[in-house]
């Protein structure tokens, strides 16, 4: 059942990882039906893109799907596409992605998103943003009424430039955290070699485009986990087995 939702629901309770799982199965198997032989499709990162790598690949090895390439936006969503037969192409070699399918953390009824919680949004947001239609995936607990409430903002950073940009979160009403600062291991460091920052806004972001480009504009930010403007549909898949877009 597919129908449209014009109101955010407030953000759902936690649902069973199992219940979870399945339901990120069912919309990441939607999403590959959207895929056309030809196209050049831009594959997200995370547990629900991950199985869309998969539906996508058994397609492909299907022969449902001929001359399907895809464009990664991290070096997990690259090895699993080898893995599942799917074959990857640079994105500097393409001029245009057709589409592209993409988890979230946290998603808003205008579709504004917070994702970074894999610490791959920097190339997410050039793949997403690269694509002529992005579809973001989620399960109903990612539904929220306002961004930030309960997620914190991610945002990439260059190491060198760690402690100005902390200083500069903060001037922005946020309370930053180096992710996994105090880890035995240490931080942790992105596929591009930098740090990621997490801000806690404790009333959650007002306004998700001007948070952005604020974030955004501190020297130093590599990117920010805040996407506005760059979902094209939102795909929810509900405890009740029913898929909603946004
Ligand atoms: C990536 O994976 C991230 O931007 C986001 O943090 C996460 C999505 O969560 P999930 O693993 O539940 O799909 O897309």
């Amino acid at each position: 059942v597919v129908r449209a939702v014009t109101t955010a629901a407030a953000a759902a309770p936690a649902i069973d990882p199992t219940l979870q799982d399945s339901l990120k199965r069912a919309v990441a198997k939607r999403a590959v039906e959207l895929v056309k032989p030809g196209m050049i499709v831009g594959l997200g990162t995370g547990s629900t893109s991950s199985m869309a790598i998969q539906e996508l690949g058994k397609l492909v090895s299907q022969g449902k799907l001929k001359d399907v390439v895809g464009v990664a936006s991290s070096y997990q969503s690259r090895i699993l596409a080898r893995q599942y037969g799917v074959k990857t192409v640079d994105l500097n070699d393409v001029n245009v992605i057709d589409f592209a399918f993409d988890g979230a953390d946290e998603v808003d009824a205008s579709m504004n998103l917070i994702k970074g919680g894999g610490a791959a949004h920097t190339m997410e947001k050039v793949v997403d943003a690269m694509a002529k239609q992005c579809i973001i995936l989620v399960d109903q607990t990612k539904v929220v009424s306002k961004l930030g409430l309960t997620f914190p903002v991610p945002v990439e950073v260059l190491p060198f430039a760690i402690s100005p940009v902390l200083r500069a979160l903060v001037g922005l009403g946020g309370v930053p955290e180096i992710r996994n600062a105090l880890r035995k291991d240490g931080p942790v460091i992105t596929d591009l070699g930098n740090m990621v920052v997490d801000v806690r806004f404790p009333d959650g972001v007002k306004d998700p485009a001007e948070m952005e480009r604020s974030i955004n504009m501190i020297p130093g930010v590599v990117e920010s986990g805040l996407f506005v403007g760059i979902a094209n549909t939102v795909l929810v898949a509900t405890r009740d087995g029913d898929e909603i877009t946004i």
